[in-house]
């Protein structure tokens, strides 16, 4: 039973149990469609729908989109409740998040746990509300706080839900007595329905210019996006349209974006996270060991992020810098960090504070020996990671989680500097490590499952997106930047500006373009990686000739003011930068290489070709457990966009027979090793096969 209707006294109750989220699939509609029927007909005085389990209704079921939708609609469902002749009160624990929260938005009040929240997320999937959302909340808050709350997708606690007019009551204690008691009170005192269709929109200065207005700061906000512009549209129908009519154009908008490529790739990507840390093979009873007190080696900008990402879990953490003033140094960066976020409205200071606190500095191994976890995040070369961690085998405790953060090397290596390698795994977290969302983590040969079953479990407690990575030169995500970076080097040796390059990659979608992100991340770091290597490793020169000379001329990108462009000393501006087309003429010249005009779509190609092949080698080898992971690698660490589901969604959606062509003519064009198709690739485009089929006899 996904739904039941029981009588308590006066009231009916309408119970929903569809975990584990109670998603509006079918049934659900269906069953609430026919308790409606039914309080209709009965004596009741006023109806409550409360929800079993962890939460309220979280939303539409988010895989029946893009599939034709049975009857009734989400839409059906609420015009009946809204309609029903006795007060309909919403009872809200958890989350009632889009087609949950227009559903509440249906009732004619709505009582919520001081513990839950409420929002309409569907622009995260690409989505509008398409269930009077758009309608209504411009009704009940106005239309400034209606588009804020629409367009961003946040989700909205309780207590602000309160003072915006979302809910009437926050409860707490029981919320069933607490919703019980508020309807039984609605009857009492003789309040009948209240309907928000017939509410009328509070007259506002809103007008067609600031609409406009509204929708160019969002075009520079979520570049790209569609839904934003179209939640924009349906709320200006709320003021300029009848209810109904408004209605009718919502469900018409939602239906179109429910069938875009740009809704198919954020579902994707919704799925994507969420399969990303279940590991294949592991047993599912396996009991992970439990982490109360982490420590990171490194105070710099990558440990202090990480140590930031565990104080803002709640987790205490110590941070070790060898000499004090380097430590003092991470300290203070830490807490700059955090009064920018307040400064910015973001976080209260109190909480700023308490999150501070949780971070304790040392300079003594020995403090490291109470901890469940050692990330360390110290220079990136193997003789001084493995000195970190022949240390960290002599303090730790039995039991701990030795991790390191290396981004290229090989996590069997490091671990045989301990004696204890079963519990050596690798933690690659991205700069920013407080703000980005992926967690690369590496199984070396001898890592214990119980290991990788709680650092995968540990990376979604701080709300990170986990995704489990062989050990190879660069994981995931650097192996296939190493290939797309090479592509930029190219370019710019065979005729295109940096302003070229990265222009097409940011209309694209990329957040930044490669040479503009070498620019920010310091030229010299690549430099310095690059003298570690063996010329056959450095591959091909042309490849990092440009980058080199302009290291050597002291050009290391915005921290020198120069690099592929020139920045404003004061505005961090970026403008073309003369003097480098010398530099990059003079390299080409150096290289016999005969300078041409590339198109547009020359360079858009090869960039996400480079990364296609690569995903597929990584996909083949095993060191990715599926697409779907390569996809998460790259939208949530290196800036791809969410709207185009990842190098991998984006291959399969080309066709694998038209990625295949493509790749086999910059093969053949070349003669390139790096542009034989990978094998997998040829093998699923000859066969006909897409990545599902792949993933299917996989399983
Ligand atoms: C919508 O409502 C459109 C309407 O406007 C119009 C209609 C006409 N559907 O995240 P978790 C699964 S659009 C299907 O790990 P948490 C999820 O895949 C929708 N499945 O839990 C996972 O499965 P598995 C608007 C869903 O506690 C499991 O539930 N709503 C849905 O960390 C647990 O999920 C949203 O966008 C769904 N709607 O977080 C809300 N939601 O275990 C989307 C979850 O097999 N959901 N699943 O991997 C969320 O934000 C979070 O799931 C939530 C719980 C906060 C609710």
């Amino acid at each position: 039973m996904l739904v039941s209707y029981h009588r308590v006294n006066e009231l009916g109750v309408i119970t929903i149990d569809n975990p584990p989220v109670n998603a509006l699939s079918y049934g659900v509609r269906k069953g609430i469609l026919e308790a409606i029927t039914t309080a209709h007909a009965d004596d009741s005085k006023a109806v409550v729908i409360l929800c079993e389990g962890r939460t309220f209704i979280a939303g539409s079921d988010i895989s029946e989109f893009g599939k034709p939708i049975a009857e009734p609609s989400l839409p059906q469902v609420n015009a009946a409740i809204e309609a029903l002749a006795k007060p309909v009160v919403a009872a809200i624990h958890g989350t009632a998040l889009g087609g949950g929260f227009e559903l509440a938005l249906s009732c004619h009040y709505r009582c919520a746990l001081e513990s839950a929240f409420v929002g309409l997320p569907e622009v995260t999937l690409g989505l509008l509300p398409g269930a009077g959302g758009t309608q209504r909340v411009p009704r009940l808050i106005g239309v400034q706080a209606a588009l804020d709350m629409m367009t961003g997708g946040q989700k909205i606690a309780a207590s602000k839900a309160l003072k915006l007019g979302l809910i009437d009551r926050v409860l707490s204690g029981s919320m069933k007595d607490g919703a019980l008691a508020y309807a039984r009170e609605l009857v009492a005192s003789g309040t009948g329905p209240r309907r928000i269709r017939d509410m009328s929109i509070a007259p506002e200065s809103f007008a067609g210019e600031a609409f406009d207005a509204y929708r160019n700061r969002l075009n520079q906000r979520k570049r790209g996006q569609e839904s934003p512009q179209k939640i924009v549209d349906c709320v200006e129908a709320a003021i300029t349209m009848p209810f109904d009519e408004g209605l009718a154009y919502e469900r018409s908008s939602f239906i179109e974006r429910s069938q875009s490529e740009q809704s198919a790739a954020l579902r994707h990507i919704f799925f994507a996270e969420r399969q990303a840390p279940k590991v294949l093979g592991l047993d599912k009873n396996i009991t992970p060991r439990s982490i109360d007190q982490v420590a990171v080696i490194g105070a710099g900008t990558m440990g202090g992020g990480i140590a930031m990402s565990f104080a803002n879990a709640g987790i205490p953490v110590t941070l070790l810098e060898l000499n004090q003033g380097g430590l003092d140094a991470g300290l203070a960066l830490i807490s700059q960090n955090y009064s920018v976020t307040v400064g910015k409205g973001k976080l209260s200071e109190e909480e700023a504070a308490t999150r501070q606190a949780l971070i304790s500095g040392t300079t003594d191994y020995a403090a490291l020996a109470s901890a469940d976890l050692v990330i360390e995040a110290v220079f990136e070369s193997m003789d001084v990671k493995k000195q970190v961690f022949g240390r960290l085998d002599e303090v730790c405790k039995a039991g701990a989680i030795l991790a390191s953060n290396t981004s290229y090397l090989d996590v069997y290596e490091i671990a045989a500097a301990t004696t204890r390698p079963l519990d050596v795994v690798g933690l690659h977290f991205f700069s920013p490590a407080n703000v980005m969302r992926l967690l690369e983590v590496v199984r070396a040969e001898q890592t214990a499952d119980d290991v990788v079953a709680t650092v995968m479990r540990l990376g979604k407690r701080i709300g990170k997106v986990p995704v489990l990575a062989g050990v190879c030169f660069g994981f995931i995500g650097n192996r296939m930047l190493r290939q797309y970076a090479r592509e930029a080097q190219l370019c710019m040796i065979e005729g295109a500006e940096p302003g070229q390059i990265d222009g097409v990659l940011t209309r694209f979608g990329m957040a930044m373009g490669p040479l503009a992100v070498g620019d920010l991340a310091g030229l010299d770091i690549g430099y310095k990686s690059r003298q570690a290597l063996t010329a056959e490793q450095r591959g091909d020169p042309r490849s990092y000739a440009i980058a080199d000379t302009l290291v050597e001329m002291g050009r290391l990108g915005q921290k020198t003011g120069a690099g592929y462009y020139r920045y404003d000393s004061h505005t961090r501006a970026r403008s073309a930068n003369p003097d480098v087309l010398a530099v990059i003429k003079a390299e080409a010249e150096k290289y016999g290489v005969s300078r041409r005009a590339l198109s547009d779509e020359e360079i858009l190609n090869r960039h996400l070709m480079a990364l296609i092949n690569e995903g597929f080698r990584i996909l083949e080898e095993g060191i990715a457990q599926r697409p779907s992971d390569i996809d998460a690698v790259y939208v949530h660490g290196y800036g791809f966009p969410a709207y185009r589901g990842g190098p991998m969604f984006y291959a399969s959606r080309l066709g694998l027979d038209k990625v295949y062509g493509c790749i086999d003519d910059l093969y053949k064009r070349t003669g390139e090793a790096y542009w034989k198709p990978a094998p997998l690739l040829a093998k699923l485009a000859e066969n006909n096969q897409s990545l599902e089929d792949w993933v299917a006899s996989n399983d």
